[in-house]
């Protein structure tokens, strides 16, 4: 880190030794993760920045928008709209969720078999390591899974800021209508938080805001169609990840420059893996900072990951909202239209992500696909086996693993992985 943070991690209120050993950790994972690939774009180089300050000088550039007099928000999953928190004069920003902390702390409040993601967001309550919860203004967490839901009932009780969303778990009139009707209650609590009205122009602005993000990261996805593949898929996750932190534009403008580096790249036929190294589609569940474990095992295991059917990933950027609304009313319902599309496996039926999957397979060029399921975690679970049936159909081959954010099973996913990608040769 360029300096050092540890009186404005004081102020936040961490437990500084506990915070050293998961910056020791994180660090130690980093290098022999990602600084040991081989052919990575030069770009690749502001995404390391971003993650060895992820902790320092992005905390301390929330910290001075908050002493302007800026709102911090934390959000949990890609249903809060970002868009509805610029319009504010907010900042949203993901919360850590992506690794073991404080088990034993956790597990007092959870029952064990409960998903690593939501354990791992106790973990860092509880092990008081998040500068991005500690700096929230106001948290919010939303109805999806049962898991989700009932934890924020205990989450409650550690974050005295909590503001819980619902969502419809059915794409149906009504269930529009229950999202509109939330999407309305969080603009006015927003609103509350921030004393700024939310006007047919912020809203707009904010739209474009978050448009150009996700237009950035659709140019990077279909540069990642190529053969060979320009970037890895460790890369590509990363920058998917980076996208719930980092400034805006600025994260635009990156993920754009490494872009124009990639075109060249698939000009020169140079690639981050050999061209016709399989290719891997993921689905499934989130992988949330810094839960590398996975994709590290299928790229050590002689493929390339080509694209991402996740939260962080294609499913949390994959539509654009439209930008014609001339009203906050029109917006909202141009919001609502958008969001509605998120395929999340709390929906039932759900056979839209089906569809999406098997497009993906097809627009990827992906050998084969692998179902990364949490343990415990019951609607990804369950929809591997439409997704495996639906892969089926167009032939195309599926691996369901279940894992969590333990190293035990590192070995065996291993050895599972590497006969997957054998077959798809
Ligand atoms: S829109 S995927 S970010 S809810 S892994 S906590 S589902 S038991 S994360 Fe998600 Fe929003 Fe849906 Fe996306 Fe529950 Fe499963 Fe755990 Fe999960």
């Amino acid at each position: 880190m360029t300096e050092d943070y540890r009186p404005m991690w004081t102020d936040l209120g961490l437990d500084l030794d506990a915070h050293d050993a998961l910056l020791d950790v994180l660090g130690t994972a980093y290098k022999d993760i990602y600084l040991t690939q081989k052919n990575r774009p030069e770009g690749m180089a502001y995404f390391d920045f971003v993650m060895s300050e992820v902790h320092g000088l992005r905390i301390k550039e929330l910290m001075d928008e908050k002493a302007s007099g800026r709102k911090i928000i934390g959000s949990y999953c890609v249903f809060v709209p970002e868009e509805i928190a610029l319009a504010a004069n907010a900042t949203l920003v993901g919360l850590c969720s992506g690794a073991d902390f404080a088990m034993e702390e956790v597990e007092q409040l959870l029952p064990r078999n409960t998903c690593a993601l939501i354990k791992s967001s106790f973990g860092f309550k509880l092990g008081k390591v998040c500068p991005y919860l500690e700096s929230a203004d106001m948290v919010v967490g939303e109805n999806t899974c049962d898991g989700k839901k009932k934890a924020y009932e205990s989450l409650g009780n550690l974050v005295d800021n909590l503001y819980v969303m619902d969502l419809p778990q059915m794409k149906t009139e009504n269930g529009k209508a229950l999202l509109k009707s939330e999407y309305l209650r969080f603009m006015e609590a927003v609103e509350a938080l921030t004393g700024v009205t939310i006007t047919a122009e912020s809203l707009k602005s904010a739209i474009g805001v978050v448009n150009a993000k996700r237009a950035a990261l659709h140019r990077l996805c279909s540069l990642r169609k190529a053969d060979p593949a320009p970037i890895s898929g460790l890369d590509g996750l990363l920058a998917n990840q980076v996208f719930f932190y980092d400034n805006p534009a600025r994260f635009t403008a990156s993920v754009h420059k490494i872009c124009d580096e990639l075109e060249i790249r698939i000009q020169e036929k140079k690639g981050a893996f050999p061209e016709k190294t399989p290719r891997i589609l993921i689905a499934g569940c989130p992988q949330a900072v810094p839960n590398w474990k996975f994709p590290m095992i299928v790229e050590t295991s002689g493929a390339v990951i080509v694209g991402e059917e996740s939260c962080v990933g294609e499913r949390g950027t994959r539509n654009l909202t439209a930008d014609t609304g001339s009203t906050v009313d029109e917006m909202m319902d141009a919001l609502v239209d958008r969001y509605f599309q998120v395929d999340c496996a709390i929906f039932t039926p759900n056979d839209q992500r089906l569809l999406n999957i098997q497009e993906m397979a097809a627009a990827y060029k992906a050998d084969g696909v692998i179902h990364y399921g949490l343990q415990f975690c019951q609607p990804y679970i369950m929809e591997s086996i439409p997704v495996e049936k639906a892969l089926e159909e167009k032939d195309i081959p599926c691996l369901r693993i279940e894992t969590d954010y333990g190293m035990e099973d590192m070995g065996q996913l291993k050895t599972r992985v590497e006969a997957f990608v054998e077959q798809l040769r």
